[in-house]
């Protein structure tokens, strides 16, 4: 493969990430074939290609330039940038786009009967994590001084195993705290998925790469949600009418053959066009209304 000719990405192989990182590239115009092993994907129309890791590996593979890009989540990222500061190293992670997927949020959650009272509450408590170098900034951003006990998973069990008072643990929607008879108290760490790239400069061929794949990632980004809406309408409707078009800047209004005082209107809606909505174009006067996906988007 050649090196100064084709940028390669790390992502996760099979996890949470691994789906919509897949879509995000593929909604980029990458096809990628993968080979037997399936560690390795080849970008058969751009010079791009996917290795297929751990998630906890991308970091490191991004900052020693194995790879150029990663995608990966803000959680794993933070933590790693904190270990190797820790640990004395320099830590030049650059992310290039936070991405609209891979919501989650470290936190603290305390068992039912654990009376907490704020931060206080936790100052020489045992509080169990594979987070330790966020979580131990956290604290000492707030000046606490605790137990932090290392874990390498299945953390929520360890209030009840004795090994600890309480956890940090990464939450979406809370029903596993909900099964564990865990209760969510504070937000150590808000994460997403994020793109970061090498510190190391990049040739100009590769840059140009980059920049048009950060570009395309930010169409499809815009793209997710927004709808192109037409619609008839009198001319004496037309200001109330923009008002009720959502999330939409200077729409086109057409004239209609045949009829003076009403014209057709055309508009991008950077957000989902409801019944509701609908309905209430239809109050103030509007006919017929259509909504259509949008499915690529460039400024
Ligand atoms: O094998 P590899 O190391 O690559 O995978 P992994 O097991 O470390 O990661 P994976 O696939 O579980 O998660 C990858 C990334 O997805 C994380 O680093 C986060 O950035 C993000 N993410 C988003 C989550 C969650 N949501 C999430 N809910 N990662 C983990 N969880 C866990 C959570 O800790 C809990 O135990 O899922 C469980 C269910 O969550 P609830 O709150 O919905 O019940
Ligand atoms: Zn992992």
């Amino acid at each position: 493969m050649d090196r100064e000719t084709r940028l390669r990405v790390a992502i996760q192989k099979s996890g949470r990430l691994t789906d919509p990182t897949l879509e995000l590239l593929n909604l980029c115009g990458l096809k990628l074939s993968r080979g037997k092993d399936q560690l390795f994907g080849f970008g058969e129309n751009l010079p791009l290609d996917v290795l297929f890791v751990r998630d906890d590996d991308i970091p490191d593979l991004v900052h020693e330039d194995v790879c150029e890009l990663g995608v990966l989540g803000l959680n794993v990222l933070e933590e790693r940038r904190l270990e190797m500061i820790a640990r004395g190293h320099e830590a030049r992670f650059e992310v290039l786009r936070h991405l609209d997927f891979g919501r989650c949020r470290l936190a603290l959650a305390v068992p039912e009967d654990f009376e907490f009272r704020g931060v206080e509450s936790l100052r020489g408590r045992r509080i169990a994590t594979t987070y330790p170098f966020t979580l131990a900034r956290w604290l000492s951003e707030r000046n606490i001084t605790a137990d932090i006990v290392t874990l390498s998973g299945a953390v929520e069990i360890a209030p009840r195993l004795g090994r600890a008072d309480l956890i940090c643990d990464l939450v979406s929607t809370g029903s596993t705290l909900q099964a564990n008879h865990l209760r969510e108290v504070e937000t150590v760490l808000e994460s997403h998925a994020v793109i970061i790239r090498t510190p190391v400069a990049l040739s100009a061929f590769k840059a140009d790469w980059v920049e048009r794949l950060m570009m395309r990632v930010g169409g499809v980004e815009q793209v997710k949600g927004s709808k192109y809406i037409m619609l008839h309408a009198p001319r004496s409707a037309l200001p109330a009418i923009r008002r009720l078009l959502p999330g939409s800047e200077s729409p086109t209004i057409l004239p209609l053959d045949g009829a003076d005082d009403r014209v057709a209107i055309h508009a991008v809606c950077r957000e989902n066009v409801f019944w509701e909505t609908l309905e209430s174009l239809k109050k103030a006067g509007a006919s017929s209304l259509l909504v259509l996906p949008v499915e690529k988007m460039l400024a």
